[in-house]
């Protein structure tokens, strides 16, 4: 939603259990409004939104500074190790017609392990559950959020070469998302430096995108 000087982008996060949705939610928003630890099996029942504050002179628009607020939708995990896919799935497209019915959303992020390799395109697939409630043009409003990204450099990889040897099931979902990916690290970086980077990332996704919106009814 833009006025003059003001701007919202809408957010939701997906993806399996335990990939770091909620601590990844938390970066975003500068927060700890999700709550976020190790568990064994799926916690999260409900969808949440959470708000960052106002972030001024963030970018500029028409020659205007404009004031950014990020809106971020926190779901339960799927695969969910309690409840149903149609359960999940439900809960999840209530979620999205109540917070960004009109408003809209600016972008889905795939919330997945960097270390936990992607593989083939299951029944029970996260990227399904992504597609079967954004709709045909799920493609156009989703990137892929590596979490657990100091893994690769502990490993020895650069970036490049872990993504030139990736599975075969993610290439080709980067490739139907037009290479729409961020990398979070946990490590070094303070905590606001890697919401700058993360949040200019997902800015760029968006205005590549025109700012235009996935609506729900
Ligand atoms: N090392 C590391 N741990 C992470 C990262 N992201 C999340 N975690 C941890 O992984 C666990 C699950 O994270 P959480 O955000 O609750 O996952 P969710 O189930 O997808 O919401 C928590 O203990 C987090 O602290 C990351 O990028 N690196
Ligand atoms: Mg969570």
């Amino acid at each position: 939603m833009m006025n003059s000087n003001k701007m919202t982008i809408n957010l939701a996060l997906f993806g399996m259990t335990q990939s770091g949705k909620s601590s990844a939610g938390n970066i975003i928003l500068g927060s700890t409004d999700f709550h976020s630890s190790f568990a064994p099996c799926s916690v999260t029942k409900d969808c949440s939104l959470g708000r960052s504050c106002h972030f001024h002179s963030f970018m500029r628009r028409g020659g205007q500074e404009v004031t950014l607020q990020v809106q971020v939708l926190d779901t339960p995990g799927y695969p969910h190790s309690r409840l149903s896919k149609k359960h999940v799935r439900e809960e999840v497209r209530e979620a999205l017609a109540h917070h960004f019915g009109q408003e809209g959303l600016h972008l889905a992020l795939l919330v997945q392990r960097a270390d936990v390799p992607l593989c083939g395109q299951e029944e029970s697939s996260p990227v399904q559950m992504i597609q079967e409630l954004l709709g045909h043009a799920w493609m156009n409003y989703t990137a892929i959020l590596f979490t657990h990204a100091e893994k690769i450099e502990e490993a020895g990889f650069s970036e490049d070469e872990y993504l030139r040897e990736a599975s075969d099931t993610l290439l080709t979902l980067l490739n139907s998302i037009q290479g729409r990916y961020i990398f979070q690290y946990r490590k070094g970086n303070s905590l606001s430096e890697q919401r700058l980077k993360i949040l200019e990332r997902i800015i760029e996704f968006v205005k590549e995108n025109c700012y235009q919106v996935l609506t729900f009814k």
